[in-house]
């Protein structure tokens, strides 16, 4: 009999894990599985399945080299019961161990099904906080107490100081914390743009591709090419990779966007440190090394580093602060369906196309598309949160909910009502055209502002703001939208307003 069974999640292939630290091979045991439950609870995308399955499958192996007795159980096995806490009380019964340990789950509804567990469990349950993050959940909370606004540049300051990245004793190194005014530059095409590294599925992951296919076939999204790092010493390779050829230039065009450009200076690490394959600090320590060698400028050292141990923690600290009723969250009561085009990139608008493509064909887009493309059109165009939420967790290989969520609900469709971000990211095609060739590309002209050929962003983004003016009134950051309004004819308003309308009815009645 094993002194104690571990389970560890699909989201949870560190070494580090906090329930692994304590761990000794001669006497625990270690549980993962692959359940139907968790592949089904949205309709992920085939490559995310495929990526957690592959990487699961060999960090068991690692594991059973590391010396532990590891019980595996595939999707396919005969007895499987389908839900992770079916599976912890089948073995838990069949090893009975004197204790049963488990590292908090990211999601809230994991974490309530083990809370829930915890009484009909044949062994005490020890649940341990999940310290590869830098903040805990009950710091965070310390944090938000009593403060009106919960803005991410304090949370980042305290982050700096903690972590002592980039920091020169008690001032930020540059003097500044924060380098985002050099950073928003629009890219050129450029034939030696550098790309992600890309791996060789080997038999392990052959097998779980095959799998995929054959069991989630109907899922979005294409299986093939596979090409994502699956074990912890590839992930650590894509890192080096990045930081070799793409961090220098990361700062300054981290908003750009390019027709048939899908990564430009981006990482494309989140896959890797959000199921532990990366850890975080770790990684933020190769970045300022980096830095500190001359090799890359501060502005992109600073700007990784702030999208880590700033935005990843934060916005986790936002999600089990305000769980579980920031799920319904809908402070402008939008409503419309998602519409098709999200599926099938079917579209006119190439700003979309291009985004929705990507995500299909890589279960990838970088930040400014989810936030400024697909993100900024679900909420001009009014959108139900809820589905929107829906989609994004569904379709991106990085998505749990814990990171997707306030992404989603708080910053990009504002259904927080501002307690993630300050204002809407309600754009026109304006700033779409400033930051990427889209435009130069499309069928629409985004110079015109109403009409059939006109790019239906500008049309929305004024129906929006004149939709939700009772709501959005007060907010500072908006006096300068509102009293443009105010300033346009009587004409001018209506033809704004008709010509969404006339947009939207197409795209919604048909
Ligand atoms: P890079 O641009 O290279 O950034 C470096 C790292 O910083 C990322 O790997 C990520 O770990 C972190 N990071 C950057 N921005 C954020 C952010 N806003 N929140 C949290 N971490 C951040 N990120 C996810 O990891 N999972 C999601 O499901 C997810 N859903 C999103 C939904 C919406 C609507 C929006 C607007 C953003 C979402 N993000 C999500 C945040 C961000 O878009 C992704 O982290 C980023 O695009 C991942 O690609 P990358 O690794 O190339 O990032
Ligand atoms: C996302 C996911 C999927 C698709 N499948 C599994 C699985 O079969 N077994 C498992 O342990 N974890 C899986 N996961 C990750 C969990 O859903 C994840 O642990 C929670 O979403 C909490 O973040
Ligand atoms: Fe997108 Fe409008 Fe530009 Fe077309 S014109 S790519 S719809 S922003």
């Amino acid at each position: 009999m094993p002194k104690r069974l571990a389970l560890i999640l699909g989201d949870q292939l560190s070494l580090t894990l906090a329930s692994l630290r304590d761990a000794d091979p001669e006497t625990d045991h270690i549980l993962m599985a692959e359940v139907w439950d968790e592949a089904q609870y949205v309709r992920h995308h085939k490559k995310k399945i495929a990526l957690i399955f592959a990487a699961m499958r060999h960090f068991g192996e690692t594991l059973r080299g590391a010396g532990y007795a590891v019980t595996y159980v595939r999707l396919d096995d005969a007895d499987n019961t389908g839900s992770l806490t079916g599976e912890l009380h089948r073995h838990a019964q069949a090893l009975g161990p004197d204790e049963i340990w488990i590292t908090e789950a990211g999601e809230w509804r994991l974490r309530k099904a083990f809370e829930g567990y915890m009484a009909q469990a044949p062994a005490p349950v020890r649940i341990f906080e999940d310290d590869r993050f830098l903040c805990s959940t009950a710091d965070f909370a310390d944090w938000a107490k009593g403060r009106k606004q919960l803005r991410m540049e304090y949370f980042y300051r305290d982050m700096r100081r903690k972590t002592g990245l980039l920091m020169d004793g008690d001032t930020p190194e540059g003097g500044q914390w924060n380098y985002d005014a050099d950073n928003r530059k629009p890219a050129e095409a450029d034939l030696f743009m550098p790309h992600p590294k890309r791996f060789e599925p080997d038999d392990i992951t052959r097998e779980v591709l095959a799998l995929v296919g054959a069991r989630f076939g109907d899922h979005f999204g294409d299986l093939e090419p596979f090409w994502f790092a699956v074990t912890a010493d590839d992930a650590n390779a894509a890192a080096d990779h990045f930081i070799t050829a793409q961090l220098a230039d990361f700062g300054t065009y981290q908003d750009a966007m390019l027709v048939g450009e899908r990564f430009l200076y981006h990482s494309v690490l989140s896959v890797y440190i959000n199921i532990g394959l990366l850890d975080p600090l770790d990684l933020c320590t190769r970045v300022e090394a980096a830095y500190k060698a001359g090799k890359v400028p501060l502005n992109s050292a600073e700007g990784f580093i702030r999208q880590i141990i700033g935005w990843r923690e934060y916005v986790r600290g936002i999600y089990f602060t305000a769980m579980p009723d920031y799920a319904a969250r809908n402070a402008l009561g939008a409503s419309r369906a998602l519409p098709d085009f999200y599926w099938t990139g079917e579209v006119d608008m190439t700003c979309l196309r291009e985004a929705i493509t990507q995500t299909r064909e890589e279960a990838y887009a970088h930040h400014i598309q989810r936030l400024m493309i697909t993100g900024n059109f679900a909420l001009i165009a009014g959108v139900d949160p809820h589905a929107v939420h829906e989609w994004y967790l569904a379709v991106y290989a990085d998505a749990f909910e814990w990171v997707e969520m306030p992404n989603t609900i708080g910053m990009s469709q504002f259904a927080d009502g501002g307690l993630l971000g300050s204002k809407p990211y309600a754009a026109s095609g304006n700033y779409i055209n400033k930051m990427s060739d889209y435009c130069a590309h499309c069928r629409y002209d985004v110079k015109q502002k109403t009409g059939p050929d006109a790019c239906p962003f500008n049309a929305l983004y004024w129906d929006f703001m004149a939709r939700n003016r009772k709501t959005l009134d007060g907010n500072p950051r908006l006096g300068r939208v509102f009293s443009t309004w105010d300033r346009m004819t009587d004409d001018t308003r209506a033809a704004y307003r008709d010509s969404a309308q006339a947009f939207l009815s197409t795209l919604f009645d048909g």
